[in-house]
């Protein structure tokens, strides 16, 4: 018997994963800092498709066909990038608006509270619109699978249902990158039916843990007339259907197996002017969730308990500039950089300068130096107050190819339930979190244990068993069984 072809992809993104833009030295191709990026473009590549994104570089337009598509990757095209054009307005509405200062604050409970602006929400409304009507044609015509990416898009889903020239044998999955919230935070939202109305479209939905699972269904079940089924794990609203399911997403390896190792004191002192002898790290988006100014406090703290590390001991935040437009995202940003300049100051006298406590650099790093830095890194920090997954924390420990460094993870990150094994802590606990640097540094100075490398071992294997392409597999395989 033959098997079944699998459908060719189309993803629905709002974040592009090649913009072109205008340089001193020509037109130049980047990757943008996601991890909804790091973890798709790879599944692409090997399957081919299509990804429908908002174009938002300042040379997208030139580079693009007359219908907005371009073959990617650039020096060996595996399948189409299509761009949707956004004006100002309707950027700043929708995805300033009510994707980063609604959505966004109301799914983290990072305390941030969230503003609901109807004009925003009402643009939301026809972007997401755009997006559905934005479908290439041969995707229409033969059967497809639609993959319609996190919360920028949420009523895109029943938007593609109510298309005439969809066919039953086109499937619509929606990946939800970000935690989901209990109903009682949820239903604060305005638009909260109408927001798991138009996730009910899709045939099925994936979160990153089953505890976002069943806050979803809690929410359907308190906020929709729909019938929940318990030990389904769907929703049913007018006669459809839809799974929920958790299919927790990991990273894609190849890229971090193929990073030269380089001299690391040396690329350190070259790239970020520094040379300690015990390297702590942080890789975020500068985002007011991924609790960097948590992880300042509780550095120093640590310094306060262990002077002799002054010195010795630097911790380097690589934050690259998220959201600028947006207001908190503005006053994050200056708040870290108050934070890293003081803490220093304190300190003063006590540090060479190469040796500074913190080093910030507000930058997007290429994927050559971030992967040098996890390399060099004896520890990498990674406190979120909330995350769906963190993508960071496995690429640090992938990058551990001798078996030693030590992952510093938040409790309230997706990846800590299927990594228990590294030390885990409370972002908003500063003692905690500064007794695990306490640890962490210890080991750092020593050679590893046998048990440490073990406890590496296994965080490793974990990464390595659930990567973007078997995720990928597992969520093709749910739609198929569905
Ligand atoms: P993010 O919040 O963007 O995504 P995260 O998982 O932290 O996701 O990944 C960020 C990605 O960007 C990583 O691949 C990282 O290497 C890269 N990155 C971060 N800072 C960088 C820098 N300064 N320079 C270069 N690259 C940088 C959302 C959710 C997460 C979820 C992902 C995937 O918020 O919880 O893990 O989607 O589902």
């Amino acid at each position: 018997m033959e098997t079944p072809q699998p459908l060719p992809l189309v993803i629905l993104a709002n974040r592009e994963p090649y913009i072109h833009v205008h340089t001193p030295c020509g037109i130049e191709t980047r990757r943008p800092a996601s991890g909804l990026v790091s973890a798709l473009e790879p599944v692409m590549q090997q399957k081919g498709g299509y990804w429908i994104a908002q174009g938002c570089g300042s040379a997208d337009v030139e580079t693009a066909d007359r219908h907005g598509m371009i073959a990617v990757p650039p020096h060996d095209p595996t399948y189409q990038l299509k761009r949707v054009w956004l004006s100002p307005s309707e950027k700043k509405a929708y995805y300033d608006g009510f994707s980063n200062e609604a959505l966004w604050p109301l799914f983290h409970l990072a305390h941030q509270q969230p503003i609901f602006r109807s004009s925003d929400w009402e643009t939301y409304r026809r972007v997401n619109e755009l997006f559905s009507r934005s479908l290439p044609h041969e995707s229409l015509k033969a059967p497809h699978i639609f993959l319609v990416q996190d919360f920028h898009l949420a009523l895109v889903p029943s938007l593609l249902r109510q298309n005439t020239s969809l066919t039953d044998h086109h499937q619509i999955a929606m990946v939800w990158h970000i935690p989901w919230v209990p109903s009682e935070v949820f239903r604060i939202c305005p638009w909260a039916t109408e927001i798991l109305e138009g996730m009910l479209g899709a045939d099925l939905i994936s979160f990153h843990t089953q505890a976002y699972c069943n806050n979803f269904l809690e929410s359907c079940e308190r906020l929709l007339e729909s019938r929940v089924d318990y030990a389904r794990h769907s929703v049913t609203l007018r006669g459809h259907e839809t799974r929920v399911r958790a299919i927790p997403l990991g990273i894609s390896p190849e890229p971090i197996e193929r990073l030269s190792k380089t001299e690391i004191q040396r690329f350190l002192a070259q790239e970020f002017g520094i040379s300690p002898a015990v390297l702590g790290l942080g890789v975020d988006r500068m985002d007011y969730t991924k609790g960097i100014l948590e992880r300042f406090a509780a550095l120093e703290r640590f310094f306060e308990l262990e002077p002799e590390s002054l010195g010795v001991f630097s911790f380097l935040q690589i934050a690259s500039p998220s959201r600028t437009e947006v207001p908190a995202y503005q006053e994050f940003t200056e708040k870290v950089i108050r934070e890293a300049k003081r803490i220093n100051h304190r300190f003063e006298g006590q540090f060479p300068a190469t040796t500074p406590p913190i080093q910030l650099i507000h930058r997007q790093c290429d994927w050559n130096e971030l992967g040098r830095l996890y390399q060099a890194a004896q520890i990498c920090v990674v406190s979120p107050l909330h995350d769906g997954m963190n993508l960071v924390a496995q690429e640090y420990l992938w990058a551990r190819s001798a078996d030693d460094g030590a992952l510093i993870l938040s409790r309230f990150a997706g990846a800590s339930q299927s990594l228990p094994q590294a030390f885990l802590v409370n972002p908003y606990d500063t003692e905690d979190l500064a007794q695990s640097l306490r640890s962490a540094h210890r080991l750092a100075l020593r050679p590893p244990t046998p048990e440490h490398q073990a406890r590496m071992n296994l965080l490793r294997e974990k990464v390595g068993q659930r990567t973007s392409l078997v995720w990928a597999q597992e969520l093709l395989n749910e739609l198929t069984a569905v």
